[in-house]
């Protein structure tokens, strides 16, 4: 009879979908498969195995290739669907500290609702959320008052914000003492820099990168797959390919409200609980828009998000 091959433990460190790599407590990175029974399980997601999951696996004494047959309780994960309207979600990573979102105010430029619906879908998961501005310095005199207004704005809701030039005159110290000893989620549209961020804290990596299109003045999709990366300060980060747009997960409407803290907060005086904040008489958001208390960009992507989820039940 032969010997069963012995269980190990690991992190999967990339992901393509059908081929993942395991880091293991070792050190060591095994390319693996996934067993067939264990993809079967979880059909509405196009990705059961993420980056960042804890996996069960076997390696074949002959080929040195692992099998992965069990997936680990994940502490946290964070979805995404690829369009508001697609039933499909993918799981972007699992067992995160912290998500990143890197934006730049030009080339290219981040739409306010592509931010919101990252932030709405990480405080859904209660992943804390930072937000990189890059980029600085392409900025001109107007372009700068755009981004230390999207600075205040997010601040006074509660994010964290920073912004750098990572190409010119980069100070990576803030950047460390964020993300020491954490594992980070780095995710944003594509061109804005996220690769260039992680080559530069680890100088030993060379991730691909890429010039965006001086026709378009986006990115390229120049990262493909998630993939993490070790931090020679402590703890890891998650390189992931630019995404186009962001759809939110699962959320009945009176629940958005929860994930804009700002809308939340002013919603308890609201005259009544089921307030959705549109055009219901004694709207505390209502009357917060109207006097300045809550910021028409964050509201018209509430709204947004709101009316995406409306077509669906139609
Ligand atoms: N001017 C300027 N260019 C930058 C800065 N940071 C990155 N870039 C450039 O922006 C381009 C895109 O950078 P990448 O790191 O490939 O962007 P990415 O976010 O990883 O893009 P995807 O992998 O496509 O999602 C490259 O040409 C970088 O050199 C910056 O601070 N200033
Ligand atoms: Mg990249
Ligand atoms: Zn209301």
């Amino acid at each position: 009879m032969p010997k069963p091959n012995s269980l190990e433990k690991g992190t999967v460190i990339k992901s393509t979908g059908s081929r993942y790599k395991i880091l293991t407590g070792g050190g060591n990175v095994v390319e693996s498969c996934i067993r067939g029974k264990l993809r079967m399980n979880e059909t509405r997601k196009t990705n059961p195995i993420a980056v960042g999951d804890e996996v069960l696996f076997e390696t074949d004494r002959k080929t040195g290739a692992g099998i992965i047959t069990a997936l680990l309780d994940r502490r946290n994960y964070i979805l995404r669907k690829s369009s508001n309207l697609s039933r499909h979600s993918q799981v972007i990573a699992a067992n995160i500290d912290q998500a990143l979102l890197m934006i730049t105010v030009k080339m290219p430029e981040t739409p306010v609702e592509f931010i919101d619906r990252f932030l709405v879908s990480a405080e859904a998961y209660r992943i804390p959320a930072i937000i990189l501005i890059n980029k600085t310095d392409l900025y001109q005199p107007d372009d700068l008052e755009k981004m230390y207004s999207l600075e205040s704005m997010y601040r006074n809701i509660g994010y964290r914000t920073m912004h750098f030039s990572i190409t010119a005159g980069f100070d990576p110290q803030p950047l460390v003492e964020l993300m020491k000893n954490k594992v980070s989620l780095i995710s944003g549209n594509s061109g804005t820099g996220k690769s260039s961020l992680l080559n530069t804290l680890n100088p030993q990596l060379r991730i691909r990168t890429e010039k965006i299109s001086d026709y378009h003045l986006q990115g390229k999709h120049i990262t493909t797959y998630p993939e993490m990366y070790p931090m020679p300060f402590g703890g890891f980060a998650i390189d992931t390919p630019g995404i186009r747009g962001f759809g939110v997960v699962d959320m009945e409407r009176n629940e958005i409200s929860h994930f804009f803290p700002e809308i939340f907060k002013t919603s308890k005086n609201c005259r009544f609980g089921s307030c959705l904040h549109i055009d219901e008489p004694g709207c505390a958001v209502k009357e917060a828009l109207a006097c300045g208390a809550i910021n028409p960009l964050r509201y018209r992507s509430y709204l947004n998000i709101v009316e995406a989820d409306d077509r669906k039940y139609r």
